[in-house]
């Protein structure tokens, strides 16, 4: 039997790995990682043959779903499309554009086609009621990137190949691959700073797979971060270290900062973070005279109580450093696409969202308000949803309540493969094809990458006759729901032809930096090496005036809500809930591949000894978890790895529910995290849920 290598890159992530799969046409034979890509050589984990199981699940919807007198119903596509147009259309005009809401999911952003159509569906919905997983995530990278740098996507990666000190808040990539810095082979970049005689330091409640790489490990209580980044900045200034000779010439708004962090000296900070005061003038000691350090935060502080203002005291920290856009430290991008040239650069608090009044961010309101916006009657109630590529009720805070917000709408629709926890409220779904069936260009994780690289690939299987691509959904239904707003027309700067991603990248690639296209992609299906990150200030940057605006009134407006945070003695003794990524999972979306859930069942609730003992609870037994919306009940998994008075539960299971179809065993479901998170518990700058260190109780359960 004659099989042949296809060669792409692995969407299910932020490595963008790229991949070699042995196929005879039809049958996927192998799936190994693809050594001579420049990038990840060679490099991919556990989930990428998971891209075989999706595309063979019987369980992954193939044609469109109509729930009828609560029968699920294979109808045609034509009918699909007309119906949730009708619907759509329907509610718009009896309640107002506003009375449709739209939850876009994280796969959009690893799916070509959709990072580059989806607009049309939103213009032709022309909703103020959007939302998407980015206020369950990185929305705080967005609006500082876009406040100082003068765009949403302006975000600086750190430059981990060349950096001799990598100081880590709250991220783990050797579980999750590396987040906002694009990073395959993670395990390899990090031996290697330790090989060059370099340090690793990583700051976080529980003793992480990046902890166990790493030189160094600080326990920090969870939320708290803020704290201790405020009192490196103090002794920054306190001991002469600030180093701005650079930044100088680039921004303006230095003045007054020190006196700003008087109050959170390292003895003041240090019961509430953990952290001894001698500990943090020695951090700030080894940062300031390592050669090349970079510091560098995601999920545990970006998704927590001062989500915002810990990634810019970061940012900040680095500033102060002297370590933006200097090589090893924190460097900005150029990918061989420019997306920023073709997205906007963002806008913060134009509009507030009608029930809590949070500020939008782009258009996006922050997702935790979404089940008040349904359930909250009055003008601009939203009282159909459509999600695409998203779970939300299992991925956002509150998830119960959402859950019945669902089942009080008159209509939802999903644009979805999978019929799970979100998808069973609608009344009709709307499968794409497999990943493996459209091509791919990964249009962000370029543009997030700790080296410069373009690599392409076209579709592995051709599509099944009767199927669409997300982008076909997207522009079938826009056509639909608004047939005067003659879509074509919008492309005619493209020559007038269909409009297809392909097309749009060609162009693309053709007017980037690099003068690439498809034709000389296609000839390098391994991919193309462009080089390490290089400084790019002042002409990098966005603002017209090509300066960095620190926006600190803003920004540092939170220190008053931090010193709030310091002088809560009492929340120093309360049980902190917290989150954890396993490298076999990916959100909630993979637990349908046997071979990536097997094993000892992985949604545990992770609790240090002392606490275990407190409660009589041995490994294995049931713990209770009580937030002030909801209740749980998990295996209890005692480890050193967790601190004291802190509980880590992942998130993404949940499965056992009525009308879901997946084929995820009963011991394996789990329980869903986000049944205990609380939608009141927000970042107060961007509206950013905070997911991380929730006050909950916690008790031995019967
Ligand atoms: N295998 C796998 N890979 C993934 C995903 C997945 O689900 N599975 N998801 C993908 C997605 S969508 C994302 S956004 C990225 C996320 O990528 P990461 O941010 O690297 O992943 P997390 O595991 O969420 O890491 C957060 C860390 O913060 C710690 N933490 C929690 N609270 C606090 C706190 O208050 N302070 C500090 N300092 N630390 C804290 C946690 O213990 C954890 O180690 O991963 C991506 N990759
Ligand atoms: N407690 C807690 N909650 C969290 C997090 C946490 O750390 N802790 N992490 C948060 C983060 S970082 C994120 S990004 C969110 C993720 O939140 P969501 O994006 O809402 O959830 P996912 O689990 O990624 O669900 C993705 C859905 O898209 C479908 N899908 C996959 N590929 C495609 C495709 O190509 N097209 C279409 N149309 N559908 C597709 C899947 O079947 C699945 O239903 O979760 C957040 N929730
Ligand atoms: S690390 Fe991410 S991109 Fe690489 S193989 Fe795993 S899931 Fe795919
Ligand atoms: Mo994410």
């Amino acid at each position: 039997m004659a099989t042949t290598i296809h060669h792409r890159t692995c969407n299910l992530c932020e490595a963008i790995c790229g991949l070699e799969i042995e196929h005879d046409g039809s049958q996927i034979l192998s799936i190994k990682g693809d050594k001579q890509d420049p990038f990840s050589r060679g490099h991919v984990c556990p989930k990428a043959v998971a891209l075989k199981d999706i595309h063979e699940d019987p369980d992954r919807l193939r044609q469109p779903l109509k729930k009828v007198d609560g029968q699920w119903q294979s109808i045609s596509w034509d009918q699909a499309l007309d119906e949730v147009a009708e619907k759509l259309g329907a509610i718009q005009q009896a309640h107002g554009k506003d009375s449709v809401g739209v939850y876009l999911g994280n796969p959009n952003v690893h799916n070509t086609g959709s990072m580059l159509f989806s607009r049309h569906l939103l213009h032709a919905l022309n909703t103020r009621n959007r939302f998407s997983a980015t206020s369950v995530d990185q929305l705080p990278h967005h609006l500082i990137a876009h406040k100082l740098f003068g765009h949403q996507l302006k975000i600086p990666v750190p430059d981990i190949d060349h950096c001799d000190y990598f100081l880590v808040f709250g991220a783990n990539p050797m579980a999750s691959n590396g987040s906002i810095m694009t990073v395959p082979d993670v395990r390899h970049r990090l031996k290697a700073i330790n090989q060059r005689g370099g340090k690793i330091v990583v700051i976080d409640p529980r003793r992480s797979e990046t902890a166990e790489v790493a030189s160094e490990h600080l326990f920090v209580r969870p939320g708290s971060d803020a704290l201790l980044l405020s009192a490196m900045i103090h002794d920054l200034y306190a001991s002469g270290k600030v180093a701005t000779h650079r930044l100088h010439d680039h921004t303006d708004e230095l003045e007054g900062l020190e006196a700003q962090f008087s109050p959170f000296s390292p003895e003041a900070v240090a019961e509430a973070t953990g952290i001894s005061a001698l500990e943090i003038r020695r951090l700030v000691s080894e940062f300031t005279s390592a050669k090349n350090a970079v510091a560098y935060g995601r999920m545990g502080v970006s998704v927590h109580p001062f989500g915002t203002l810990s990634q810019y005291l970061i940012m900040l920290f680095n500033l102060l450093c002297g370590r933006l856009d200097e090589p090893g430290g924190l460097m900005f991008t150029r990918p061989a696409i420019d997306t920023l040239s073709v997205t906007g650069p963002g806008n913060f608090d134009r509009s507030r969202s009608r029930v809590r009044q949070l500020p939008a961010f782009s258009g996006e309101y922050p997702v935790a308000t979404l089940a008040e916006e349904i359930l909250t009657p009055g003008e601009g109630q939203i009282r159909a949803l459509l999600t695409v590529a998203g779970n939300p009720v299992l991925s956002t805070p509150n998830g119960r309540q959402l859950d019945k917000a669902l089942e009080q709408l008159d209509f939802m629709v999903c644009i979805d493969f999978y019929l799970n926890e979100t998808s069973r409220h609608a009344d009709i779904i709307l499968p794409p094809v497999s990943p493996l069936e459209r091509e791919h260009y990964d249009v962000i994780f370029h543009l997030l990458a700790v080296r410069n690289s373009s690599r392409y690939a076209d579709a592995l299987f051709e599509k099944p006759k009767d199927a669409k691509h997300d982008w076909e959904i997207f522009l079938a239904l826009a056509e639909r729901l608004s047939p005067a707003r003659g879509l074509k027309q919008k492309f005619s700067h493209l020559g007038r032809r269909i409009l297809t991603p392909k097309r749009t990248l060609d162009a693309l690639l053709k007017r980037g930096p690099y003068k690439l296209s498809l034709k000389k992609l296609r000839a390098q299906p391994h991919g193309i090496d462009l080089g390490p990150l290089q400084p790019q200030l002042p002409e990098g940057l966005h603002h017209k005036d090509k300066r960095i605006h620190l926006n600190t009134e803003f920004f540092l407006s939170d220190l008053e809500r931090l010193k709030t945070l310091l002088a809560d003695t009492e929340r120093h003794e309360q049980v902190l809930l917290i989150g954890r990524r396993h490298v076999r999972s990916n959100n909630s979306w993979l637990h349908n591949s046997q071979r990536l859930v097997k094993g000892k069942p992985r949604c545990t609730a992770q609790i240090h000894p002392r606490d275990a003992a407190r409660m009589g609870v041995n490994e294995g037994q049931n713990v209770r978890i009580t937030s002030r919306v909801g209740s749980l009940v998990v295996p209890a998994e005692v480890t050193d790895e967790i601190m004291p008075g802190v509980v880590s539960v992942p998130h993404g299971w949940g499965h056992q529910r009525e009308g879901v179809q997946l084929s995820v065993a009963k011991e394996h479901a789990g329980v869903s995290v986000n049944d205990l998170t609380d939608e009141q518990a927000i970042d107060a700058l961007s509206g950013n849920a905070a997911l991380n260190a929730l006050p909950v109780q916690l008790s031995a359960a019967s």
